[in-house]
């Protein structure tokens, strides 16, 4: 796809035009562009230099509203088509995923759960604002193997470490691998809050995800078998 096109893209988000964002998602399908070059190279640009507008004080927040509606019309669209990789390949493990209390962005976490379902991952999304107690319920519910955490603001990164602090107290914690992400999260933070691992965008979670189900298969023969089978499978 020519740059004028990742330029669009970036454009339609910076605009806030969903109509556009999504016909220009629906273009990319047509000429065979990889739908994660035309999030990575078009969409997310656009939402980086909203942010940066933003914070300038030259964009306000129904600006970045709009610019989040044009974001989540064009990965309607270009979703199904990452997930349709996912159900060829087999199952690598279970990922609860979830934005932290407080905390209302979806955009990236919902990139990772695509991500993640593209890798063959079975993902179950909480959505956002929730709490630490609900990430561990429902990792005992499904015998989750990860449970991913999402924030973007300094003020509800914090919280991040309650999700650990809970799978803890519910006995979970020795089965189930924690990863946290999002804008201000760090290496260092994921350290000090005792999760197993930082990821700084959706690619590098699957990554991620992969290496702990690699610890989890070789410190519990039995229950990363399904993984096992699925790396001597497909490769992503
Ligand atoms: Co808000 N917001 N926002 N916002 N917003 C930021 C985060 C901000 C940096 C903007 C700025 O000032 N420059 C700033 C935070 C400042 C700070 O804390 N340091 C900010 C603010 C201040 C706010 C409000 C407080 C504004 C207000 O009300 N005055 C408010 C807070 C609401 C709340 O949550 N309680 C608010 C609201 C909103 C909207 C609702 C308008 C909207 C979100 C809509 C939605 O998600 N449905 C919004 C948006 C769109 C943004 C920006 C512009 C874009 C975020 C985004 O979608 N990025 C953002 C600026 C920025 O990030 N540059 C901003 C694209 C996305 C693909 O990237 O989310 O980083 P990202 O995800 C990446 C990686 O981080 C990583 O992978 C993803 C893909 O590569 N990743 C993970 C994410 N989660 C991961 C989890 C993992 C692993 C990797 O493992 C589990």
């Amino acid at each position: 796809m020519p740059d004028h096109s990742f330029l669009a893209m970036r454009q339609s988000i910076i605009d806030g035009t969903p109509a556009i964002a999504a016909s220009l998602a629906e273009r990319a399908i047509v000429v065979g562009t990889p739908p994660i070059e035309a999030i990575n190279l078009g969409y997310v640009p656009g939402m980086h230099e909203v942010g940066e507008q933003f914070a300038r004080g030259q964009m306000y927040l129904p600006d970045m509203m709009a610019s989040a509606e044009a974001m989540r019309a064009a990965m309607s669209i270009l979703d199904p088509e990452l997930k349709k990789l996912g159900a060829e390949r087999a199952m690598a493990g279970t990922v609860i995923l979830g934005t932290t209390r407080g905390d209302i962005h979806e955009i990236g976490k919902i990139l990772v759960g695509t991500l993640l379902t593209a890798h063959g991952f079975r993902v179950h999304d909480l959505g956002v604002d929730i709490a630490g107690e609900k990430f561990a319920e429902k990792a005992l519910e499904l015998h989750a193997d990860i449970v991913g955490v999402s924030a973007l603001l300094t003020t509800t990164m914090r919280n991040q470490k309650t999700v650990v602090e809970a799978l803890q107290l519910a006995g979970l914690r020795p089965q189930v691998k924690v990863m946290v992400g999002g804008a201000p999260v760090t290496r260092r933070w994921a350290e000090e809050i005792g999760a197993d691992g930082y990821a700084p965008s959706a690619m590098t979670a699957v990554v991620l995800a992969r290496e702990l189900m690699e610890q989890t298969a070789s410190s519990e023969p039995g229950r990363g078998r399904e993984f096992r089978l699925g790396i001597q499978g497909r490769e992503p």
